[in-house]
């Protein structure tokens, strides 16, 4: 229930990646007052390795990772929840592209600031951390 390290300092223009690797409980890091884990904040995308990766430019912007979870290496992926089919069964070689789950997550910051951020499930055990955004090394 905790991020490690709970403070990161980067330069602008730089971006944060963070992966759950706890195999049964899902976190999320989540910027501003959005407290809906199932909204996926301001200019998220994914990547093309599936992962969702925003862009976060004030202290105040609201972007939330979703739920991230970590995923077994060959796991089969359904679409939204649906029941797996035999095409999801039969995805060859991996990775594949998530789309109902996320085991990372990327935020590239363009302004300098302190950036506090939590989970929503466990802020109040703590599950707290910070960006620490300096300006970009000339
Ligand atoms: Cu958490």
């Amino acid at each position: 229930m905790r991020f490690f390290p709970e403070t990161k300092t980067v330069h602008v223009g730089e971006t944060v990646e963070w992966t759950n690797i706890d195999p049964m409980t899902p976190h999320t890091v989540t910027f501003g007052l959005n407290d809906n884990p199932g909204q996926r904040g301001v200019n998220a995308n994914l990547d093309s390795d599936g992962a969702r990766h925003a862009i976060v430019g004030l202290p105040t912007d609201n972007v939330n990772s979703g739920g991230l979870g970590a995923l077994p290496a060959d796991r089969a992926v359904s679409v939204a929840g649906l029941p797996l089919t035999f095409t999801d069964l039969m995805q060859w070689p991996l990775p594949v592209t998530v789309t109902d789950a996320n085991q990372r997550f990327r935020v590239t910051f363009t302004h300098p600031g302190i950036y506090n951020y939590r989970c929503v499930f466990h802020d109040n055990l703590g599950m707290l951390g910070r960006v620490i955004v300096l300006e970009a090394i000339k």
